[in-house]
């Protein structure tokens, strides 16, 4: 398929103008939802293009009565230049991916309040106080409902997009939807599970420092036979409908509310990549804090705190998604009314519980997978960016590199959510 034709895909290519802070005015006084929300004549409003992230444009619009948040997508990676073109219809699989988390999740999705295909463009709520929470996190600070929310957004997504929760009919036909959103998962394969383990021309590390352990990783087997099988399952396993992206920056907090937002990777994928992106965001976070500690603050409490956020989601992600297994199952998948006797009730919830045990080790996987993509590939994350020195970072993301190649090579070895946390602790004092 050529480039052109990818970009144009399904977006109505030749509406699509970039926003810029003028023409995005007239464009919301002609919705009348949005008129609705943003009060006042239109050149009182005042409007910031605020995105931060590697792919979109991200404009903030207030008036004295409201304010809303418009997303457009641009034809190409913003993070590396129109060289690399990449399609608008990701606006479509966001748009799609944001209405299937509000069906379970409402409260921790932003509003959707228009969607324009042809420009690319979501207009939704703005989230305000909120912040990034990888910023927070930079800053140290702790998010008491954090792990709950996390845990409740994943369980309830992905258990409500399975075979458990809907009938095979009802999630081919979903799956049918995202099977499109190919360029992006293209990404996702090549940055998260290749890239980083070949010479490739985006990879960027901490120089000279990670030199010798971006050789190591390029030239270890038992690795690479690790990380490909990790990409294998995310390309044939398609158990549910992934945010696809649940990074910490795609999280918005205060210290009472969390926010899912970016579901523009979304596809349907195993369990576990989803799962496991949020716990190696975590865990790079706990890497990061030795590079943000000071004289008054050595920031080990606060590591504390983060090992405590992982264990927590993990415990609260598996007791939520058994509890909808054991009272949503209306999917085709263990068909109601199989296991009614004692025994076949004992043999369900072994089980069930054995099928956790399987994701949580998919998880495991997965984190490393995106711990080391996060240091030895194209993007990274400002946790460990925002280190200065380069020693200092380097230190950081060494005995990151450490924890993410034993998650992807001994993934069978971790068993729990309480090993896990032992492994990150030894590296950090070992
Ligand atoms: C070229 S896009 C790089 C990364 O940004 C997004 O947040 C995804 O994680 C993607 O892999
Ligand atoms: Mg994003």
């Amino acid at each position: 398929m050529s480039s052109a034709k990818v970009v144009n895909r399904f977006a109505g290519g030749e509406h699509y103008a970039p926003l810029s802070e003028i023409i995005i005015r007239p464009f919301l006084e002609a919705i009348p939802r949005i008129r609705s929300l943003l009060t006042g004549p239109p050149h009182r409003w005042t409007v910031r293009e605020v995105g931060d992230g590697n792919l979109n444009l991200v404009f903030i619009v207030k008036s004295q009565g409201g304010g809303v948040c418009v997303k457009q997508a641009l034809p190409y990676v913003r993070l590396v230049g129109e060289s690399w073109p990449l399609p608008l219809d990701r606006a479509h699989f966001e748009h799609e991916a944001l209405k299937s988390e509000t069906a379970v999740v409402p409260d921790l999705v932003p509003e959707i309040y228009h969607f324009d295909a042809g420009l690319a463009v979501i207009v939704m709520e703005l989230l305000e106080p909120h912040i990034i929470l990888r910023k927070g996190l930079i800053r140290g600070q702790r998010y008491p409902k954090l792990a709950g929310d996390i845990a409740r957004f994943a369980a309830e997504t992905l258990f409500s997009t399975s075979d458990l929760a809907v009938t095979a009919r009802t999630k081919k036909e979903h799956m049918a939807i995202f099977c499109l959103n190919t360029e992006l998962c293209r990404i996702t394969e090549d940055l998260v599970f290749t890239d980083p383990y070949r010479v490739a021309e985006l990879n960027r590390w901490t120089k000279p420092q990670l030199d010798d352990i971006a050789a190591k990783f390029r030239n270890d087997a038992e690795l690479k036979v690790a990380v490909q099988e990790l990409k294998w399952m995310f390309l044939s396993r398609a158990e549910a409908l992934l945010h696809g992206d649940l990074h910490t920056g795609s999280i918005m907090v205060t210290p009472d509310e969390t926010r899912v937002i970016d579901p523009e990777f979304a596809v349907y994928g195993p369990i576990g990549f989803d799962v496991g992106a949020f716990m190696a965001n975590l865990l790079l976070a706990y890497f990061a804090q030795a590079g943000h500690a000071t004289p008054g603050d050595d920031r080990k409490a606060f590591q504390g705190w983060i090992l405590e956020t992982l264990e927590a989601f993990w415990t609260g992600f598996e007791r939520r998604f058994l509890a909808l297994w054991r009272t949503k199952n209306r999917g085709d998948a263990f068909t109601t009314g199989l296991f009614t006797d004692a025994a076949g009730t004992q043999a369900l919830e072994a089980y069930r519980t054995a099928t956790l045990a399987r994701i949580f080790q998919d998880s495991v996987g997965f984190a490393g997978a995106k711990m080391a993509r996060r240091i030895l590939g194209l993007a990274h994350v400002e946790d460990l960016e925002s280190i200065t020195d380069p020693d200092r970072r380097a230190a950081c993301e060494l005995r990151a590199l450490d924890l993410a190649r034993t998650l992807m090579v001994n993934r069978a070895g971790i068993t729990s959510v309480h090993q896990l946390r032992t492994a990150a602790e030894a590296i950090r004092t070992g």
